[in-house]
């Protein structure tokens, strides 16, 4: 229309010639303006985009889960506040999240004026999050334990309600929770006392967080042997630390514990994990100074753009012990079995979010003739990702139950073994699982989910750092044969027996009788294996060590428990389980089956095909550099 316009304002010239040129140019303008994709055609063609709710609403295998295990009284309140927290999430805490995205910090090495000042700018939503943190009790509602050993899970559901829309800041929530937890093990030494106050504190005034600086430029995975940071003793009691700490997460944290080793009256450390010491710091003092740190740069990462990773030079950092000297891997332990537990909260956070917008967008998007739901090929992609959150979200409940109940010393002997192997596990199983359904899910946007502006490019960098962060994947299947080792076997026998007795109490019913067969061999087949490699070599179990805890984390996951008539007795909640409850849904039936489907132990099957054994570990090599 602009163009008729301008034609008829602006006058033809009035050659004969040039009118019938004219009229003629006018008519194609008016036939263009009629055709389907003309300009003002396209210029309101738009896709709806995929949204989600309130996501506390809208899950319902988290509701049916708070439904069936948590006491009545204490579901009536934490469902008002998750109802609550869901709005709030959707509507306040969401756009906080973007403008993280879009606003990352900033490290201002100098001023003006030439004075070093290290300053690390984040923007105001970034800072927004953590004092609604503290509001939320995202941190206290684990330590006040006012709801006992459901304290725990129910913070694990908060935290991962907010996950997906915390712009990153569940990152020094993890750490911030590792810290307490560290603190409380220790029996809250009056030294820590107000640093614990801080961490656990619901006064957005007075909420610290914490970092975690374990990583240095020889040590990422090898902790024990490469980290060099020195620390030594002051008359007064406290230590100052020198050395190089190469990724610092939420570098704008308050606290921080970090590894050093202490140095003798000769200036000798011993080397080693028995030489490694744990201490407390605070990052700035009271006027923001810091604490003869450096920083020396951020780093320029794939995702978590949000916040601020940094290297950092200690040189001289006030730092108070708090292990007993050498003892400091063990003590920093409790931090990373709870970072862990975060990092699996945000694996099933992302996928449960890039399947919800997927989901929508399935309902709102239209291909050949139809929208996308209606076509089976899709639907099956969606559902196969369906049934993988949801086996991790019973994964994240297990270990979150598990939790609350040994930290309200109700957890057996039996739980406690448990536990100690389900963190690793579940960590390393679920960061594998969130990366795939990342990557798939992005997928069934088409190409708009390869576009930065829809956001969803975000979700999948943010969610590929979770099977790297925390223990990679090979490192943490090291650290299952550990918690065996440590044990003595107990480890495994608890899971062996925890999940036997399921199946044996199991009347089994007819719906689910085919995943339970499957189970009962995986089981089968996983004690075969480990009884046939006790003896062997240690580099058997090497290689086998993550096939190993998929088998575990799978047959765990997909665990049986089918007699319906049986008293709910609160141990395990996994996806049998789930779905033997008196009120479960076809749907529960149909992800338990579905997931029994899958090889649920691949550990037996790639021992059978000699992957383990007898020259393996040369061809792998072989087939790695080409070698003849
Ligand atoms: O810092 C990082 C990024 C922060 C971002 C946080 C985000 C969190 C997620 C948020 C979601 C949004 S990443 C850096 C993380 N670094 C690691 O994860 C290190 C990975 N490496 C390991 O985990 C290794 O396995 C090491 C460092 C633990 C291995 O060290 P050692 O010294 O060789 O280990 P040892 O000798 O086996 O263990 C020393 C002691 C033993 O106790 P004792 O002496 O009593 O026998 C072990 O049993 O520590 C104990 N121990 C454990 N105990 C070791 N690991 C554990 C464990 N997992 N649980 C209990």
């Amino acid at each position: 229309w602009d163009r008729c316009q301008m034609l008829n304002i602006k006058g033809i010239h009035t050659t004969v010639g040039q009118e019938q040129q004219a009229s003629m140019q006018e008519k194609r303008v008016l036939e263009d303006l009629e055709m389907p994709l003309a300009r003002r055609e396209t210029e309101t063609l738009f896709q709806e985009q995929p949204e989600t709710g309130n996501q506390y609403l809208e899950d319902t295998l988290l509701r049916s889960y708070l439904k069936t295990h948590l006491p009545p009284k204490v579901l009536e309140e934490v469902h008002q506040d998750l109802e609550r927290f869901g709005n709030r999430l959707l509507t306040k805490i969401q756009p906080l999240s973007w403008e993280c995205e879009l606003n990352p910090p900033v490290f201002q090495q100098y001023d003006a004026w030439g004075r070093r000042v290290d300053q690390i700018h984040t923007c105001s939503a970034w800072r927004r999050m953590k004092e609604i943190s503290a509001e939320e009790g995202l941190i206290a509602e684990a330590y006040e334990r006012r709801y006992s050993n459901w304290s725990r899970l129910y913070q694990a559901v908060k935290l991962y309600l907010f996950s997906s829309s915390s712009g990153g800041f569940s990152c020094p929530l993890a750490m911030t929770d590792g810290a307490a937890k560290v603190i409380e093990s220790l029996g809250i030494p009056g030294s820590l006392k107000n640093a614990f106050d801080h961490l656990t504190s619901r006064d957005p005034e007075k909420f610290w967080t914490s970092g975690q600086w374990m990583t240095e430029r020889r040590g990422g995975s090898d902790v024990a042997n490469g980290t060099e940071t020195v620390a030594r003793k002051q008359p007064d009691g406290t230590y100052r630390l020198y050395g190089f700490k190469w990724f610092t997460s939420a570098a704008d944290s308050d606290v921080t514990l970090t590894l050093a080793r202490i140095a003798d009256a000769e200036g000798q450390c011993t080397q080693g994990s028995r030489g490694l010491s744990l201490f407390f710091l605070r990052v700035r003092d009271e006027e923001g100074k810091l604490n003869s740190i450096q920083v020396q740069r951020l780093k320029d990462k794939l995702g978590t753009r949000q916040m601020a990773t940094a290297e950092l030079w200690l040189q001289g950092a006030r730092a108070e012990l708090i292990s007993a000297e050498g003892r400091g891997v063990a003590a920093i332990s409790n931090m990373l079995n709870i970072t862990r537990m975060h990092n699996v909260i945000a694996a099933v956070a992302s996928m449960r979010r890039m399947i919800s917008l997927s989901r929508d967008y399935a309902c709102k998007r239209l291909a050949f003739g139809k929208l996308l739901k209606d076509h089976p090929l899709h639907m099956q992609t969606l559902a196969r990702m369906e049934v993988q959150v949801r086996g991790a979200f019973l994964l994240l409940m297990e270990i979150v139950r598990l939790l609350g109940l040994a930290e309200t010393n109700l957890a057996s002997e039996q739980d406690q073994l448990l536990l100690r192997l389900l963190i690793p596990v579940a960590k390393l199983y679920t960061g594998k699982q969130a990366s795939a359904v990342a990557v798939e899910a992005m997928e069934s946007f088409g190409g708009q989910g390869y576009m930065e502006d829809t956001g969803l490019p975000v979700i999948l960098r943010d969610t590929l750092v979770l099977s790297i962060w925390e223990g990679t994947t090979n490192i943490l299947s090291l650290d299952v044969l550990r918690s065996l080792a440590k044990s003595r076997g107990q480890v495994m026998a608890a899971f062996l027996s925890t999940v036997q007795k399921k199946l044996e109490l199991a009347s089994g019913t007819e719906e689910l009788s085919p995943g339970v067969q499957r189970t009962r061999e995986a089981i089968g087949s996983l004690r075969q294996f480990v009884e046939a490699t006790g003896s062997e070599q240690a580099q058997t179990m090497e290689l086998a060590a993550r096939d190993f805890s998929y088998s575990l984390a799978r047959i765990y996951t997909g665990r049986a428990k089918t007699g319906i008539t049986e008293p709910w007795n609160g141990s395990g909640a996994l996806l049998m389980e789930h779905a033997a409850r008196p009120d479960a849904s076809s749907t529960d039936v149909c992800a338990a089956l579905r997931w029994c489907n899958q090889e649920l132990c691949p550990v037996a099957v790639e021992s059978g095909r000699g992957s383990y054994g007898g020259g393996a570990a040369l061809q792998d090599s072989a087939l790695v550099f080409g070698n003849s």
